[in-house]
C-alpha cells in the first residue's frame, strides 16, 4: 500500500489495534472471528487469519491450520464451522447440525478452499524454513485430500467446475447472486427456532427470515442422510457453480500443485494439473460478455444468474481470465468504483436493490478488496488495485476493524473487531 503522507503514526495504531483483536479473538490455537456474533472457529476465515498471524508469529499461523484440518472429515471434507467449545451465542451450533443427545463437532459442509494459497504463503515467506516444511509435509496430505473431495464429491458429473450446495458454502451468505436459485427451495415444515445473529446485529444488515427458513430447509435435508457426500449433490435442491468457490479453487490448485512440485511430488502435481486444465476451458461459460464480468450458474436451471456481484471479479485471483477478459473486468470495475465513495460494493451499485449496509448485498469486504487487487496487479493493473487499497486504508483509519462497511458512506457495519479484517491489515500493512 502507498500510503499518504504523514500516516505512518496512524498505520502503526492500525497495525497495533489488529494485532489486539488477534490475541483477543484467540481461543487457543484457533481464531474466532468475532466475539459473541461468531464465537466458533470458521473454515476461511481462519485461513485468511493465518495471514495475518504470520506477521506476527510464524508458529501460531500454523497452529491456525493445524486447528482447521484437526476437523477434518474421513471423506476429506474439511467443515465450514468447527465447534470446538460449546456456545449459546451462535445459532445454528453443533445440537443442531447433530442432535441435542449427540451434538456434532463440525457443520457437515464447506466453504472456499483457501488454506492451500496460505500454505504457500506461509512456506514462501518463512523465516523459520525448518518449521515450514515440517508443517507443509504435515498439512499436504490434508489439503490434497480436500481437494480431491472437492472434484470427487462436488464435480462427480466431471464438468470442471464444483457445485456449491448451500448459501454458506460460498462465504456470501445472502448474495443476489442466490436469489433465484434459493427462492426454488421449497420451506420444509422444519423445526421453530431463534436466530442469534439479530441479538448481535441490526435486523437490517443481516439476511432475511425467508432466507434463513431455507438455509435451515436445507441443513435439516443434508442431515437426513448424514451429510453424506456421495448423495447430497444429487438431492440438494439448491446447486449453484459459485464463483468464488471455484476461483479460489481454481487459485489453490495452482498453488497445491506448486507445492507438490516442492516436496518432489510429481504424479500428484500431474493430477491436480489434470484439474487444473478441465476447470481453465469450464470457466468461459460463466463469462458474461456483454456484462463485462463472469456470472454464477444456477447448475438445476443451466442459467447464469442476473446478479452482477464483486465476486464477478475473482477470475483475476484465480489467474484464468483471459488478457481481453481482465481488461474488461478492470473497466467494469472501475464504473463500479466511480458510483460509490469506497470500493468494492459487493454487488452492482447500479442495481435497483443494491443495499450498501445488508451483508453481502452491496458492502464493502476488506477479504474481498485483499484478493480482487491481488488479481489486479498480476494481470497488470497497478493504478486500480491501488486505488482500491487507498479506499480499503481511509476505510480501515477512518472507521475501525469490522466486519464489513458501507461503500456509500463508509460507515462500518456488522460485527466489531473483527479477526479476517484485523488479519487483512496486517498482511497488507506489515
Ligand atoms: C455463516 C464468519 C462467517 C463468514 C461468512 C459470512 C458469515 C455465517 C453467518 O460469517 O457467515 O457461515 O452466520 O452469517 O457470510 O463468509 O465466514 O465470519
Amino acid at each position: 500500500v502507498v500510503l499518504p503522507k504523514g500516516d505512518v503514526y496512524k498505520s502503526l495504531q492500525l497495525l497495533e489495534v489488529s494485532k489486539q483483536i488477534l490475541i483477543e479473538n484467540d481461543r487457543g490455537g484457533y481464531t474466532i472471528p468475532a466475539k459473541g456474533l461468531y464465537p466458533y472457529q470458521w473454515n476461511w476465515d481462519s485461513a485468511l487469519v493465518a495471514l495475518g498471524w504470520a506477521t506476527l508469529d510464524e508458529g501460531r499461523a500454523w497452529q491456525e491450520l493445524e486447528k482447521l484440518f484437526s476437523a477434518q472429515w474421513e471423506d476429506g471434507l474439511v467443515p465450514h464451522i468447527v465447534f470446538h467449545q460449546p456456545s449459546p451465542t451462535y445459532f445454528p451450533g453443533p445440537e443442531i447440525w447433530g442432535s441435542v443427545e449427540q451434538p456434532m463437532g463440525s457443520t457437515g459442509i464447506t466453504q472456499p478452499p483457501v488454506a492451500a494459497i496460505t500454505v504457500r504463503k506461509l512456506y514462501e515467506t518463512a523465516l523459520n524454513k525448518e518449521l515450514a516444511l515440517q508443517k507443509l509435509k504435515e498439512l499436504f496430505p490434508k489439503l490434497l485430500a480436500w481437494h480431491r473431495w472437492f472434484q470427487s464429491a462436488r464435480d462427480p458429473e466431471n464438468t470442471g467446475l464444483v457445485a456449491t450446495l448451500h448459501p454458506w458454502e460460498s462465504g456470501m451468505d445472502n448474495s443476489p447472486a442466490w436469489d433465484e436459485a434459493l427462492y426454488n427451495v421449497p420451506v420444509d415444515q422444519i423445526p421453530p427456532y431463534v436466530r442469534q445473529d439479530l441479538g448481535h446485529v441490526d435486523s437490517a444488515m443481516r439476511p432475511k427470515q425467508e432466507e434463513y427458513d431455507r438455509y435451515l430447509t436445507l441443513l435439516y435435508r443434508f442431515r437426513a442422510v448424514n451429510y453424506d457426500c456421495n448423495q447430497l449433490y444429487f438431492l440438494s435442491p439448491f446447486r449453484v457453480t459459485d464463483l468464488c468457490t471455484n476461483s479460489v479453487l481454481y487459485r489453490a490448485n495452482l498453488d497445491l500443485r506448486w507445492l507438490a512440485n516442492e516436496l518432489g511430488q510429481d504424479q500428484i502435481a500431474e493430477e491436480v494439473d489434470g484439474w487444473i486444465e478441465k476447470a481453465r476451458s469450464a470457466f468461459d461459460s460463466l463469462y458474461d460478455e456483454e456484462g463485462g464480468l463472469y456470472k454464477s450458474k444456477d447448475q438445476l436451471t443451466g442459467e447464469l444468474v442476473t446478479a452482477k456481484t464483486s465476486a464477478g471479479f475473482l477470475p483475476l485471483f484465480a489467474r484464468v481470465a483471459s488478457a481481453s477478459q481482465a481488461a474488461d473486468l478492470a473497466a467494469t470495475l472501475e464504473r463500479w468504483l466511480n458510483r460509490v465513495k469506497h470500493g468494492i460494493p459487493s454487488y452492482d451499485p447500479e442495481s435497483s436493490n443494491f443495499e450498501p449496509l445488508r451483508y453481502w448485498r452491496g458492502p464493502v469486504w476488506v477479504i474481498i478488496n485483499w484478493m480482487i487487487t491481488d488479481g489486479l496487479r498480476a494481470y497488470g493493473y497497478e493504478d486500480l488495485a491501488l486505488r482500491v487499497e487507498a479506499d480499503t486504508y481511509e476505510l480501515l483509519v477512518s472507521h475501525g476493524i469490522n466486519e464489513y462497511y458501507d461503500p456509500v458512506t463508509g460507515a462500518a457495519a456488522g460485527g466489531k473487531l473483527f479477526s479476517w479484517t484485523a488479519a487483512m491489515c496486517l498482511a497488507w500493512l506489515s
